[in-house]
């Protein structure tokens, strides 16, 4: 089993506290995919100062220049996707094709901010005075620190890092460590683009001994993190002491309308889908449903027919649908949430069974489960469960499935259900959500268009799209007489 090392300063390099932990296949904890650094604070002081270095050659670097790097890069993680998806796979449990079309993905997001690399203007205005000349330039922020989840080990890595790297700021990367190696290779890739040493550095291990340092540092000048609300709140708290720029995607507890007049075939495939693929682990994840109640029993049906379907197991066999929980901690946190359920009144319609024998015996598998008559106020339709547990919950009407929608404290992804045009701009407008999907499931999103929520989902700029250049620079404004 391989070792892999932190990058700092160009070079691979064991940890200063050497001592490692385990990558471990959630399907089988008996496959150590590789050994990582449990590496401390003195790594990371290492990375900062090397980034620091860095940055001044990196900054001066044309944009069109250090886009290219992307480029190349690009080509290579296509070329090497069966590779990349297998290892993404079997480290973090979601599915072979959930897992090609996220390092697809990661492919276009190198390839749309290369092309940022020649589009990284600023605004010219006009005076109110005569021959005077006014305009904006960007410029990088600094050394910044990406602290990222494990839910999409090589996209959330790539849609932070990609921008970041163009737009001339130095980099270090922290993953989550159940889920590091593919954020590795992704780096081990962009490093052997050519990157000068020291602008792109990685330092793995824990939250506490490297997460918490890199985002205390003074010379890290912008914070972009996934991850739970608790810890992003930290991370804000940190970076407002010293005016550190953040930018914090968090949780959601996002809803998927379902109206009387809805197809109700693509509302169950739309529910089906963002409740129970990728394990119900995306922030984007549906965990409620909310149903007019003239279609509640018919979709509800249909639902629980397509979810008994649903072939769960080994994420690298192709025919599977559903992997595991990342962890025996998320499994539980979900199982907690449905006893929790039926404790507050709710009854479990299917599912919900842990899956111990035979094929599963080693993994961390659970049985999808749907939970009908959860009340709004009750802990399961309010807080975050992260794992395939979806509630259902009756809407007298439109006006009250949007009350019930908006009654929580997250407003990350909304979809809504519906032929009626009319609803579903009444919605978009009053949904409390960053994202609106009309017709589609809420989670599975686009590269080239801003991403991010409102309330406690999200703080600080947008990411991806032609938004990510507002946290990844600095403006500057310019008077010239003449
Ligand atoms: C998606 O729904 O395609 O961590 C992406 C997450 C989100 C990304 C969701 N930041 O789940």
């Amino acid at each position: 089993m391989d070792t892999h090392l932190n990058l700092i300063d160009g070079e691979w390099r064991p940890s200063g506290a050497a001592a490692t932990f385990p990558d471990v296949n959630p399907a089988d904890t008996r496959d150590v995919v590789g050994l990582l650094q449990d590496s401390g604070p003195a790594d990371v002081e290492a990375a900062v100062q090397a980034a620091a270095k860095a940055l001044p050659a990196w900054s001066q670097t044309p944009a069109p220049v250090r886009g290219r790097h992307l480029l190349k890069a690009a080509q290579e993680v296509e070329k090497r996707t069966a590779e990349l998806a297998d290892l993404l796979a079997r480290e973090e449990g979601k599915t072979i094709g959930e897992a090609k079309g996220e390092v697809t993905r990661a492919v276009r997001i190198l390839e749309y901010f290369a092309g940022e690399g020649s589009r990284l203007s600023g605004d010219v205005i006009p005076s109110e005075r005569e021959r005077i000349f006014m305009f904006t330039v960007r410029q990088p922020v600094g050394v910044v620190a990406l602290v990222t989840p494990w839910n999409f080990p090589i996209a959330i890595p790539c849609w932070k890092l990609a921008p970041a790297l163009v737009c001339g700021n130095t980099v270090v990367l922290k993953p989550a460590s159940q889920a590091p190696l593919t954020a590795l290779k992704l780096v081990e890739i962009l490093q052997a683009t050519g990157l000068p040493k020291g602008v792109l550095n990685l330092v793995t291990g824990s939250g506490a001994k490297v997460g918490a340092p890199l985002v205390a540092h003074p010379k890290v000048r912008a914070i972009s993190f996934t991850g739970s609300d608790v810890t992003g709140r930290g991370i804000a708290e940190t970076a407002a002491k010293r005016l550190a720029k953040v930018q914090l995607e968090m949780g959601g507890k996002n809803p998927t309308l379902v109206l009387k007049d809805a197809d109700l075939d693509n509302a169950v495939e739309c529910t089906l889908n963002s409740a129970f693929y990728s394990t119900g682990q995306r922030c984007t994840a549906t965990s409620r449903a909310i149903v007019e109640k003239a279609v509640l029993g018919e979709f509800l049906d249909r639902l629980v027919a397509k979810t008994k379907a649903m072939k769960i197991g080994d994420p690298r066999d192709p025919q599977t649908q559903m992997g595991p929980a990342i962890d025996a901690g998320q499994l539980e946190t979900t199982l907690r949430y449905l006893e929790q359920g039926k404790q507050d009144g709710a009854k479990l319609v299917y599912g919900g069974e842990r899956l111990q024998d035979g094929a599963y015996a080693h993994g961390h598998f659970v049985r999808p489960a749907i939970m009908t008559g959860v009340e709004p106020a009750s802990k399961l339709a309010q807080e975050e469960v992260f794992g395939p547990l979806l509630a259902v919950m009756q809407a007298d009407d439109f006006d009250h499935a949007v009350k019930v929608a908006n009654e929580v404290r997250f407003g990350l992804s909304a979809s809504i259900c519906t032929k009626d045009l009319t609803r579903a701009l009444e919605y978009v407008n009053k949904a409390e959500a960053g994202l609106i999907m009309v017709n589609l499931p809420s989670a599975g999103i686009e590269y080239q268009i801003p991403f991010g929520g409102l309330k406690d989902s999200s703080a600080g700029p947008r990411e991806q799209g032609p938004a990510a250049v507002q946290f990844y620079t600095e403006t500057k404004t310019v008077y010239v007489k003449y």
